[in-house]
This record gives C-alpha cells, sequence and structure tokens, in this order.
C-alpha cells in the first residue's frame, strides 16, 4: 500500500429500525458508514459487511447524527473534525459485530429499498471503518462472501441470517471490457474462486478486474449512464457529498 495518506469515500447507510443493541439510539439517525474507493459502484449494493468479532462504536457528527464503526476509525475521524469534540472520540455506545447483524439499511444509489448487514469473515479491523459496503457486481470478496452465506445455512444459522436477506443478486451497472457486465461473477467463475477463503486467487482476481473496470469500464445505469468510470468518479462522489450521503475519510 502506498505511503501517503489514502482518501475513502464514506457512504453512510442509514439503520431502518433501532432495535436491539442500537434501542438505545432511538430518536437519531444513525448510519454505518462504509469506506470505499469506488462510489460509482453504489448503484449495485445489495448488502453491508461487518466483522462478527470486530469491535464497533457510535459516535455523534457535530450536525447530531451518529455513526457507527471501528474505533480506530472514530479517533481518525476526531482528527479530522468530523465528529462532535475535535481531537477526541466520546463514544454513545459499544457493540460487536454480530450482536448488529441483520439490520435493515436504507443505501444511497442502490435499487434495492433494503439492504442488511451481513458477516464477512475477512474484515480488516485496520482498514477504513470496518463497515464494507457489497458490490457482488463488481467486487470479487463481495461476490465470494455472498456466495458461502447462499450456500452455506449453517454459516447463516451461525450468526442468525435468514434465506430472505441474502435473496439478492448482482446487478449489472458498469460494462468492462473482456469481463462484461458483471466483472466479478465472471472472473471468480473463470479462476474456480467458490468461496471467501480462497485468499490467494481472490487478491489475483481483485487486481485485475479492479484495473480494468477504472480506466476501462462503462456506466450502465443512473444519471452517468454511458460514461466512463473515469471520468464520472469524481461528480458521483461530489452528488453523493451534496446529498449528505457520503463524506470523505482519509487515513
Ligand atoms: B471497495 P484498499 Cl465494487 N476490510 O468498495 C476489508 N475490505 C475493506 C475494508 C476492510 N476493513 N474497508 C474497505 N474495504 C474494501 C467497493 C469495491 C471495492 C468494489 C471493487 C473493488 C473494491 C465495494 N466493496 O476494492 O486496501 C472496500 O471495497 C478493491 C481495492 O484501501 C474498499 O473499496 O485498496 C477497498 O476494500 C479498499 O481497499
Amino acid at each position: 500500500e502506498g505511503v501517503g495518506p489514502q482518501e475513502y469515500t464514506l457512504i453512510k447507510m442509514q439503520v431502518q429500525e433501532l432495535k436491539g443493541k442500537l434501542a438505545a439510539l432511538a430518536s437519531k439517525k444513525v448510519y454505518l458508514v462504509a469506506a470505499t474507493l469506488r462510489p460509482e459502484t453504489m448503484y449495485g449494493q445489495t448488502n453491508c459487511w461487518l466483522g462478527p468479532d470486530l469491535t464497533y462504536v457510535a459516535v455523534e457528527t457535530k450536525d447530531k447524527e451518529v455513526l457507527v464503526c471501528t474505533r480506530r476509525a472514530a479517533r481518525n475521524m476526531a482528527f479530522q473534525g468530523m465528529l462532535s469534540v475535535e481531537n477526541e472520540v466520546k463514544t454513545i455506545l459499544e457493540m460487536k459485530g454480530h450482536e448488529i447483524m441483520g439490520i435493515k439499511l436504507s443505501a444511497p444509489l442502490t435499487s434495492y429499498k433494503t439492504i442488511y448487514t451481513l458477516p464477512m469473515l475477512t474484515v480488516k479491523e485496520e482498514k477504513g471503518t470496518g463497515v464494507v459496503t457489497s458490490v457482488p457486481s463488481d467486487a470479487p470478496d463481495d461476490f465470494a462472501a455472498l456466495m458461502d452465506l447462499k450456500n452455506k445455512p449453517a454459516l447463516r444459522e451461525k450468526y442468525n441470517i435468514t434465506e430472505e436477506m441474502v435473496n439478492v443478486e448482482p446487478v449489472p451497472i458498469i460494462d468492462v471490457p473482456e469481463y462484461g457486465t458483471l466483472s466479478a461473477p465472471s472472473i471468480c467463475q473463470t479462476m474456480g474462486i467458490k468461496s471467501q477463503n480462497d485468499r490467494d486467487k481472490l487478491v489475483e482476481a481483485k487486481e485485475k478486474v479492479y484495473l480494468r473496470g477504472f480506466y476501462e469500464g462503462t456506466l450502465l445505469v443512473g444519471d452517468f449512464k454511458g460514461k466512463k468510470v473515469q471520468d464520472v468518479k469524481k461528480s458521483i462522489q461530489d452528488m453523493l457529498i451534496k446529498k449528505k450521503e457520503a463524506m470523505i475519510y482519509q487515513e
């Protein structure tokens, strides 16, 4: 990874019903925030990944909204002036990923009215917010993890995930030369990737489709339909920020 700071787009996914552990936040607007390098793929979100064993905190922004992310990310946000108190993390609530699985969210740009929080075993504590938006059409990691949950009833049961919550399909949103309109499923099939445990192959698959998708991909949906990803990535980020559905975050 690079030496300079990495800029991410933080995507705000609003919790629809504040139940269970999150009931304590009732009356507030609560968002899970995912760090992505690819805001233009938000049209294809099907779910949101959390690490079941990671610890998450709820913190308040200057606008009195509540964000859920790792403590590490909250600390970075505090130093970037994004929280109610500067340079300090005042947590309202602390919880494990497995305590907030199967929660309904409203996410920007996606055609799914509701997406669910689901477990991904490879979510890293030390990257981004520990919350990852899932775009199985364009991210091999997301496709492989979703296939695991669809194909393995025992994995769903372990985290109280129902079949309904994984009843989503990758949405064609970007045409990538050679890989087509569902680049991640396509490369996973070609390379024989069957599960999120196929780590080495997934690293290779991710590099291949990421580069081609960015430099040669064309959007198939939305206001920028027909345009090259490279030319509109920034405009899509700006649009999300203007609508208060995203923020800029660095680490
Ligand atoms: B990307 P980099 Cl469609 N643990 O977003 C594991 N993965 C994480 C993470 C964490 N804590 N935080 C962010 N990520 C993922 C979309 C996407 C992404 C697409 C295609 C490729 C892609 C939808 N998932 O990333 O190490 C997030 O997934 C390929 C690199 O900073 C984020 O962008 O380069 C990306 O990894 C950041 O990875």
